[in-house]
């Protein structure tokens, strides 16, 4: 089976070049970055590398997932943002999930033996909103085993399994709307345990406002959306 590590990046010159050659590459048949357009050197530090850079037509997270996919004929492809957030040792973990037999596997902040970044402090509004979101997925379309991190954008995926999908959001609400929809149409999912560590430099792009609010539209749009056949 064919696979793709895939970096999702948008002006993370601080943190790539920390984490860059951490990347488990051996692990996988191709690897190449998506870029949301940035200006600030990250695609001169990756071509430098000799790596295939990928523009996107609009920036936003969910673009970038399809971009992926058009870009490579990988069965399965494992996204990972290198700013920090996430460890490249996780990334074989993912893979065994799907070799296990599941469709996707998600990185999970939230279950038995996993770490947030907000787990420092006893005041964690961004994992509660997160937790919120995720149980309401769960009750509403979930009838196998509970997904605890419906949000993580780590995560591998079948292709066969996104194309089920057909998900459209252009943004950070991508990852939520592939759960949902993984859920609607009885995927299996499978979740690791991670350890999720600080921003290691750069700006975050996701705003916690606006980003809550496509989510609750997101959640709307999904009622409405037409059942698989
Ligand atoms: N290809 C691509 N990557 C993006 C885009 N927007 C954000 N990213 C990347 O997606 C990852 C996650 O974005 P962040 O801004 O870190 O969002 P976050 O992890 O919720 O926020 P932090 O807690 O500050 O890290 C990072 O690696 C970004 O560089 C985009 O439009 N296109
Ligand atoms: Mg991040």
């Amino acid at each position: 089976m064919k696979r793709a590590i895939v970096l999702l990046t948008l002006n993370e010159i601080e943190a790539l070049p920390k984490i860059f050659d951490r990347l488990p590459r051996s692990c996988a048949d191709d690897f190449f970055v998506v870029d949301g357009g940035s200006s600030d050197g990250t695609r001169q530090y990756l071509e430098s590398r000799g790596v295939r850079v990928v523009g996107q037509p609009k920036r936003g997270r969910g673009q970038a997932f399809r971009v992926a996919f058009a870009q490579t004929d990988a069965e399965v492809l494992v996204f990972f943002s290198p700013d920090g957030n996430e460890d490249p040792a996780d990334i074989p973990r993912l893979l065994a999930k799907i070799d296990e037999g599941c469709d996707m596997a998600i990185a999970s902040r939230m279950m038995r033996g996993a770490f947030n970044e907000e787990d420092v402090h006893w005041f964690r509004p961004r994992k509660w909103v997160n937790q919120a979101f995720t149980l309401l997925a769960n009750l509403l379309w979930n009838q196998g085993p509970y997904i605890t991190d419906t949000i993580n954008g780590f995560r591998a995926v079948r292709r066969s399994a996104f194309e089920a999908l057909g998900c459209d959001a252009d943004g950070f609400v991508i990852e939520y709307q592939m759960s949902i929809r993984a859920m609607k149409r009885g995927l299996k999912v499978a979740e690791i345990a991670t350890r999720e560590s600080p921003r290691m430099g750069g700006q975050s792009t996701a705003k916690s406002l606006p980003t809550g609010i496509v989510f609750l539209r997101q959640l709307a749009r999904e009622f409405v959306e037409d059942s698989p056949s």
